[in-house]
């Protein structure tokens, strides 16, 4: 799908355009989902380094700059979209894709990047991957990261059978779900619903 070439010169690319602290995240975004995606899906794993390198992308450009792309491109925000206004470089990211990063904008790519800040009902497994990946690579110290990197490495992976390995990446993207929505409502922050819908959908599930 995509060459080492080709993965290289994006990565050159994203690497002129962003702060250090934000390239390093997006870097350790990348390690982390060659390694899930050495557990899940080693065949899609040159789509996860690229999904991994573009899901930040609009993440340093000011609301302003966000909600322009959105209208230049013809893209409605809901009022509850713009109450959660840190959901919408996710939005926006997916969104240029197409024209600015034509070679990588195929849909596994756009819906990773559009889906890795909220999650969604039935998250396909690149987007699973990218989701987690955000969320638990070596860089992040905050204590809810820690804590859910240490639950998904802390049992065997490798020694699992894959229906178990599919239940562990689900649970461990209910407990993400259950982090972030604690966190979310102890700043007094709206809850997007497509992070309930993610929950939900992960829960009937395992159910
Ligand atoms: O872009 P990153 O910082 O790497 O990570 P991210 O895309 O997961 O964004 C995290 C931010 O998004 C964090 O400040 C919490 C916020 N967020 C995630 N889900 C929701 C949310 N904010 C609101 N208001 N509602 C959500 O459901
Ligand atoms: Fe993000
Ligand atoms: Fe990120």
């Amino acid at each position: 799908m995509f060459s080492e070439k080709d993965i290289d010169s994006l990565r050159a690319d994203i690497s002129a355009k962003m702060s250090g602290y934000r390239l390093k995240h997006t870097l350790g975004v990348e390690d982390m989902a060659v390694r899930l995606g050495e557990l899940y899906a080693p065949e899609k794993i040159n789509i996860l380094r690229v999904a991994a390198l573009l899901h930040d992308v609009t993440k340093e450009n000011s609301l302003e700059k966000q909600l322009q792309i959105c209208e230049n491109l013809g893209i409605i925000i809901s009022s509850a979209m713009l109450m959660a206004p840190k959901t919408l470089h996710a939005v926006t990211a997916a969104a240029i894709l197409p024209s600015e990063y034509p070679t990588f904008a195929i849909p596994e790519v756009i819906d990773a990047v559009r889906w890795h800040t909220t999650g969604r009902a039935d998250m396909s497994i690149c987007e699973k991957l990218i989701y987690l990946a955000d969320y638990i690579e070596d860089n992040r110290t905050f204590e809810d990261c820690v804590l859910l990197r240490e639950y998904f490495f802390g049992t065997d992976v490798p020694g699992m059978s894959a229906s178990e390995r599919e239940e562990h990446l689900d649970k461990t993207l209910v407990l993400s779900f259950d982090l972030t929505i604690k966190q979310l409502i102890s700043e007094g922050t709206p809850i997007d619903e497509q992070t309930c819908a993610a929950r939900n959908s992960l829960l009937k599930k395992l159910k």
